[in-house]
């Protein structure tokens, strides 16, 4: 496997890491090679927003959280993207969730689910969801193909960096849908309950941070963290810490901003 050293010295170093995870995944032949364009989606956006965790974002995962908390059965679905960026956050939020993990791929085939399984045991996971495709959602691709026991039968379903089509296909079916992506204008983030904006790197380890600290809580004091909560809200806020970055950055390099 060929993998570029990055000096921690450079200016960019923690997207570069990022980038280089990705290429990884499509050299273990877990990732798409469409996931490498996806990726280069989401690096555009997470520089429009900061690279950073904007408050927003912030809020939004303490909700989804709580979401998953009080599920009867929570689900995180896996792509190839989430599996080489972070397959030990989705493990261990499982694992302090509760929650079954699902393979479920936009570009399938068996034995692509086969290695993301073995890559998310690699990294401490149980019991892995997806192979048995045994259900199926009312959509025309491949991400239609679901476990019956698994993201068919959830009632609440995280979904980070998704189509669009089968977000809202899930909130259609009465599922509680927790989006992670970097773009709040994208179809999946206008169509979930809860929309995180944030790169999955740094959602992924808040939400395992705040499921340590919220664990102890009430049933009744994460329904009322859900219940003050817009999504609408979240979404104006992501739009405008984006014009924020991009005026507070205009002006520092001396550029009159119109
Ligand atoms: O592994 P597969 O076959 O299931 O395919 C996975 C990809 C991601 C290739 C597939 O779902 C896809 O094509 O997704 P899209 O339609 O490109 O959407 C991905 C969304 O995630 C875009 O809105 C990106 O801005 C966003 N995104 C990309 N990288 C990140 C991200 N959001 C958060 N964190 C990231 N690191």
């Amino acid at each position: 496997m060929i993998v570029t050293h990055i000096p921690d010295d450079h200016p960019r170093y923690v997207s570069l890491k990022i980038r280089e995870k990705i290429v990884e995944g499509v050299q273990m032949a877990i990732t798409s090679m469409q996931g490498l364009v996806a990726q280069g989606r989401g690096e555009a956006f997470d520089y429009l927003i900061g690279e950073r965790t904007i408050e927003s974002a912030a809020v939004a995962e303490r909700v989804a959280v709580a979401y998953l908390l009080i599920a009867q059965k929570p689900v995180i679905s896996v792509n190839g993207n989430t599996a080489a960026l972070v397959p030990r956050a989705l493990v261990s939020l499982a694992d302090i969730i509760g929650a079954q993990l699902e393979v479920n791929l936009f570009h399938r085939s068996d034995a692509r689910v086969h290695r993301i399984i073995e890559h998310l045991k690699a990294h401490g996971a149980g019991n892995v969801l997806g192979l048995k495709g045994d259900a199926r959602l009312d959509l025309s691709h491949d991400r239609a193909i679901v476990d019956q026991e698994g993201i068919y039968a959830a009632d609440v379903v995280l979904v980070p960096l998704e189509d669009g089509d089968r977000c809202k296909k899930l909130v259609d079916m009465g599922k509680i849908v927790i989006s992670v992506d970097l773009n709040p204008l994208s179809r999946t983030s206008l169509s979930a309950t809860v929309t995180i904006v944030d790169n999955v790197t740094r959602a992924l380890d808040n939400m395992v941070q705040f499921t340590k600290e919220m664990k102890k809580d009430s049933k009744e004091q994460l329904r009322s963290i859900i219940d003050s909560y817009d999504n609408r809200k979240i979404l104006a806020d992501a739009m405008y810490a984006i014009q924020e970055n991009l005026k507070n950055q205009t002006e520092r390099e001396g550029i009159e901003w119109i």
